[in-house]
């Protein structure tokens, strides 16, 4: 798409805008299911593969069973992990559909702190690459606008001064429990600053926005998705998150689905901005108008409405956030133990106390093995837990902390339920 497209809005409209969660095919609101039939059982396992679930009793047990598992400080042995309730019944791990559509959610239950970057094959993905696109050989990225010299960066030079960018968690700003919250990961990049391609390009004085566009034309009409990828940001808003040109993940060429041949990286902030496929940057003035991705995006990315220009945009940083990966079940000296194992991730200051509560009508405690030292990529915790009683816990996490601001975690968004049959 071209910047007057965009300007002109001509491509799209605003009525789509309100299309809300990002679920691709094969995701249905979640049902409760406490016990699969043999056939759903089989349609389960076709349909997702590696990520087969058996259901018993309401616990559920993944395939790759970590049981009889021991812990020789905890003197105890791992019994299972139960699966959280109300989510959808997945397939995680694996790409499903295709072009705007296509998804893939990442399966974040198996998480070990030792392992914390996300395998570019569970990679999380939010729209496939098209069918349309042009060939990444002679792929360029479009340097032009308000710009001394407009160039064309050629793909070869882009991967030639691409150097290690770091390790960074991505989340999509449509991220849902219906996916188990699985459109998030973290990766290990390569590439180039921004920053650095737009000193050399020398900005004509007065220009105040970098519009940053990816191709996208698809062949097949989404069902639920706008196309048109595109974030004006304001340079120092790049310079300060360190966003980058990146070529590689995982110490590989990026994968298509990833944005292949190039794609932006913006850390800390969401996904929405971290345009893939990427084939223009245009300096533009500060008045610019705010893209159809940034109107689709901005109740997602917290925006007091839809604001009309570009520079009214706040950046789209992921604020602190917690949840749960998974309730493991131990057995420790005869006694049925339950450990909750989470993450914490965004928010720009390492917070020191992280606060989980089990049902609105407990109190909250400072979770007791939790240490962040940095915001991204993301920092693991456990929590030791003995339920009072059986039945369904939501658990929820909460920061305490009067300088972090965490909208998101303080609406209950991430809150994850289970249901404890056994003490
Ligand atoms: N060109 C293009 N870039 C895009 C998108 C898109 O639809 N088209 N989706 C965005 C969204 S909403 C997210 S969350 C991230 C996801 O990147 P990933 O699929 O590599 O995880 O890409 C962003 N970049
Ligand atoms: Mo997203």
């Amino acid at each position: 798409m071209t910047w007057s497209d965009v300007y002109n809005g001509s491509s799209k409209t605003i009525s789509s805008l309100a299309k809300g969660l990002e679920i691709g095919p094969g995701f249905r609101p979640a049902h409760r299911k406490p016990m699969l039939g043999r056939r759903s059982l089989l349609k389960g396992s076709l349909l997702s593969g590696s990520a087969f679930f058996f259901h018993f009793a309401g616990v559920a047990w993944p395939s790759s069973l970590r049981t009889q598992q021991k812990d020789p400080a905890r003197n105890g042995k791992l019994l299972g992990t139960l699966d959280f309730i109300d989510e959808g019944p997945g397939p995680l791990d694996l790409p499903q559909g295709s072009e705007l559509d296509g998804r893939l959610y990442s399966d974040l239950s198996t998480l070990e702190p030792e392992n914390p970057i996300t395998l570019t094959e569970k990679f999380y993905i939010r729209t496939r690459a098209s069918e349309l696109l042009p060939d990444p050989l002679t792929w360029q990225v479009k340097l032009g606008g308000l710009i001394d010299r407009p160039t064309n960066l050629g793909i070869e030079s882009l991967r030639k001064a691409a150097k290690p960018m770091g390790t960074h968690l991505m989340e999509c700003a449509g991220n849902v429990r219906q996916a188990k919250f699985g459109l998030l990961s973290v990766g290990e990049w390569a590439g180039v600053p921004v920053s650095e391609i737009l000193d050399k390009a020398k900005a004509k004085s007065g220009t105040a926005r970098v519009l940053i566009s990816g191709f996208d034309r698809y062949a097949t009409e989404s069902r639920t998705s706008i196309p048109g990828a595109s974030w004006a940001f304001s340079p120092e808003q790049l310079e300060k998150a360190g966003a980058f040109l990146a070529t590689e993940l995982n110490g590989q060429p990026l994968p298509k689905d990833h944005g292949a041949p190039v794609r932006l990286v913006v850390p800390g902030w969401y996904g929405c901005t971290s345009i893939k496929w990427v084939n223009e940057i245009t300096l533009v003035r500060e008045e610019v108008e705010a893209t159809s991705q940034m109107r689709e995006y901005a109740a997602r990315t917290l925006q007091k409405g839809v604001p009309r220009l570009a520079k009214d945009f706040e950046p789209a940083s992921i604020e602190q956030a917690a949840m749960p990966i998974r309730i493991e079940k131990w057995t420790i000296a005869d006694k049925i133990q339950y450990r909750v194992v989470g993450i914490a991730w965004g928010g720009s200051q390492p917070i020191n106390v992280l606060q989980i509560r089990f049902n609105p009508e407990e109190d909250y405690v400072p979770v007791d093995n939790f240490h962040q030292l940095k915001n991204d990529p993301w920092t693991f915790w456990t929590h030791d837990w003995s339920p009072k009683a059986p039945g369904t816990y939501s658990i929820r996490l909460s920061v305490k902390e009067p300088t972090v601001q965490a909208r998101r975690l303080d609406s209950g968004y991430y809150v994850r339920s289970v249901e404890i049959m056994e003490m």
